[in-house]
């Protein structure tokens, strides 16, 4: 286990061994219902999420106005999500799928302070198949961006103010296979 971030950033470095992650990233590459969404920019033209993603659990969640109904919790999502609540010591109702087909799928620049999930949330990420990078910087400019690199198997907790004060990012990199992240998080309101 290493600490980052004032102890804010919690990594459990290979918490599952190669051949469960193996078998959970088929099971939820084939099983998870991906979906493909789109958004309009500012000029009318569609666009797609650079990544499939899905929403999974008791309630819906809500961000950038924009509500995602969840498909109920499957056998796998509910093992998971044991683990994570042992290691964020939470309860989740909620939990968000990211599906990084390759290296040119990723997710830019965001924190995960949706209104949704209150002050302080904790959220536990768990990740399976490619490494990938998975970058940190504070929102008011000072310090040096974080690096990390994020292999299957790994658990992080993010917890206590990070959200408000740090933003996250899995950049694109070249020839990856495909990574699949969860992020289970209690849903409030
Ligand atoms: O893929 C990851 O490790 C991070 C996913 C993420 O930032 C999110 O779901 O908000």
């Amino acid at each position: 286990m290493k600490t980052y971030l004032n102890g804010r950033l919690v990594i459990f470095s290979a918490f599952y061994d190669d051949v469960y992650c193996d078998r959970i990233f088929r099971k939820l590459y084939n099983q998870i219902k991906w979906l493909d969404k789109t958004y309009q920019n500012a000029d009318g033209s569609i666009v797609h999420l650079p990544r499939l993603t899905a929403n999974y659990g008791e309630r819906s969640y809500n961000y950038s106005g924009m509500v995602f109904e969840p498909e109920p919790w499957t056998d796998v999502m509910l093992e998971l999500k044991k683990d994570a609540e042992i290691l964020g010591q939470e309860t989740f109702n909620a939990a968000v799928l990211q599906l990084y087909r390759d290296g040119k799928d990723r997710v830019n620049w965001h924190s995960d302070d949706d209104p949704c999930v209150g002050k302080n949330p904790t959220i536990v990420s768990i990740s399976f198949g490619e490494t990938r990078e998975f970058w940190f910087k504070a929102k008011n400019g000072m310090g040096n961006p974080l690096k990390l690199l994020v292999e299957k198997g790994d658990v992080i907790v993010m917890q206590g103010t990070l959200q408000h004060t740090h933003l996250h990012r899995v950049p694109p990199e070249n020839e990856k296979k495909a990574r699949i992240n969860i992020t289970f998080r209690n849903v409030i309101h």
